[in-house]
């Protein structure tokens, strides 16, 4: 047996975004979001479930914040609506969106518990899609008075902020695979809409230092691992462009202010070209306080031509899948935060989500969640390695508390620690709660 041991001061958290979970779609003044559009069409959505109702959250917030507190964590990662703190993204305030938030922080604070709060979860107010959207720069100043709003509600309150989550998801996954809201197949279009994340990102942490609001900003950008299947070049190469697609083109406008150039020119081949502006890299680049790292998976991969965007393709090597169909590969985990570091330098690191897709089965109201357990302890034993490497990991957030609208998969695909019964939407903490729980408490577990 052996022990895995965490720092002192290591920061254990859960995720969550709010339209995964709060319901109340139509209640208290908010408005619409690109979400209810997209899932209110039918086609979009396994079952077309929508998040109108979700876990509730919205009514059951005080039942969630005793299931933290009983936890233990003393992060909780959550998500604000947009459009339900600026209905029509622009303009008027809604005062109650705005006291829904809070409330839910106050009563984190109550409990010891630091709010760790994302601004863009990909809930875009639909107003602002009708006027173009994210491929409209005037949508990047929207952002940044919403933020303002949100910094001068919460400042002293909320010290560690979030910009965007998961820019590859709301420009990439979202305008050229069209997975996800609004569901548009154009890679010019995505590649503008991730540049206009990004200043909007920039131009955010810029109101942040101007508002000299108190605590941390930074972003958190989901990446995966790719390892060669061969040491052949093409094959190295076909790896770098298809991690390189969640690393580079995301974090080198913000580490370096620059693209990557073996991306760019893969892109400038196919016609496809950046809107940048005069001083954009400047503000994409501002310093951010630490880097949020959102990983799930990894794999093996090599080059065939013609093969998705940049002639990548996956390997079936035999590794275990969770549910998602996603490769458990821990050692990934490893290599990308090494890789990381060794790129941008030593910025401090949260993990803002990893987690495990598993069914459920509910047994005299008891969830063995074996394989989840299993799941988080080797990406653990793979983030005490990069500790002992000298990453300067700051924190670790399971995604996710509850189960939840698991976007284009609607309700059939859980990754809680806690399960919902979507018709009673009862909570039972499965045994990965208590096994996480202890883990806290002790700040050490074994294998
Ligand atoms: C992340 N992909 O989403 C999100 O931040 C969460 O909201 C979500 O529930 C969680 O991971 C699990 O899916 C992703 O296709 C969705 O590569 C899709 C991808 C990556 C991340």
């Amino acid at each position: 047996m052996s022990v895995i041991q965490f720092p002192k001061d290591f920061v254990w958290g859960v995720a969550t975004s709010a339209y995964q979970i709060e319901g109340a779609a139509f209640e208290d003044g908010r408005g619409p979001s690109i979400w209810d559009t997209f899932s209110h069409t039918p086609g979009n959505i396994i079952d077309d479930e929508n998040g109108d109702v979700a876990c509730d959250s919205y009514h059951r917030l005080d039942e969630d914040i005793a299931l933290l507190k009983e936890l233990g964590v003393n992060s909780y990662r959550f998500s604000v609506s947009w459009p339900r703190v600026i209905p029509d993204g622009t303009g008027k305030v809604n005062k109650k969106g705005l006291q829904y938030y809070e409330n839910l922080v106050d009563q984190l604070l109550e409990h010891g518990i630091e709010p760790m709060c994302t601004l863009y979860h990909w809930d875009l107010p639909q107003k602002l899609e009708e006027k173009g959207g994210w491929d409209n720069r005037d949508t990047i100043d929207a952002f940044v008075e919403y933020a303002n709003v949100m910094f001068e509600r919460l400042n002293g309150k909320v010290k560690r902020w979030i910009t965007l989550n998961e820019p590859w998801c709301a420009s990439f996954l979202s305008h050229y695979i069209g997975e996800h809201a609004p569901g548009n197949q154009d890679l010019q279009l995505a590649v503008n809409v991730a540049h206009h994340l990004l200043m909007a990102h920039g131009k955010t942490v810029q109101a942040f230092r101007e508002l000299a609001v108190e605590g941390e900003i930074g972003y958190a950008p989901n990446v995966t691992w790719l390892e060669p299947y061969s040491r052949k070049s093409e094959d190295m190469e076909a790896c770098r462009r298809g991690n390189g697609w969640f690393i580079e083109w995301f974090m080198d406008p913000v580490f370096k202010g620059e693209y990557p150039a073996f991306l760019t020119n893969w892109f400038a081949d196919k016609g496809i070209t950046i809107p940048l502006k005069d001083g954009d890299l400047e503000v994409i680049s501002q310093p951010v306080d630490f880097l949020g790292i959102n990983y799930y998976n990894g794999n093996l991969a090599r080059h065939k031509a013609n093969s998705g965007l940049f002639d990548v393709e996956n390997i079936d090597a035999g590794y275990d899948k969770t549910d998602f169909d996603w490769f458990i590969y821990p050692d990934g985990f490893y290599s990308v935060l090494l890789y990381v570091k060794k790129r941008y330098g030593n910025i401090p690191v949260y993990i803002t989500e990893n987690g495990a897709c598993y069914d459920d089965v509910v047994e005299n109201g008891r969830v063995r969640d074996e394989q989840r357990i299993a799941y988080i302890k080797k990406h653990l034993i793979a983030l005490n390695r990069c500790l002992e490497s000298g990453v300067n990991i700051k924190g670790y957030h399971v995604w996710s508390l509850l189960d939840n609208f698991e976007w284009a998969y609607g309700y059939t695909k859980r990754f809680g620690i806690v399960h919902v019964d979507f018709q009673t939407l009862k909570r039972i903490p499965k045994d990965s709660y208590y096994w996480y729980q202890k883990l806290i408490r002790n700040n050490w577990f074994t294998i």
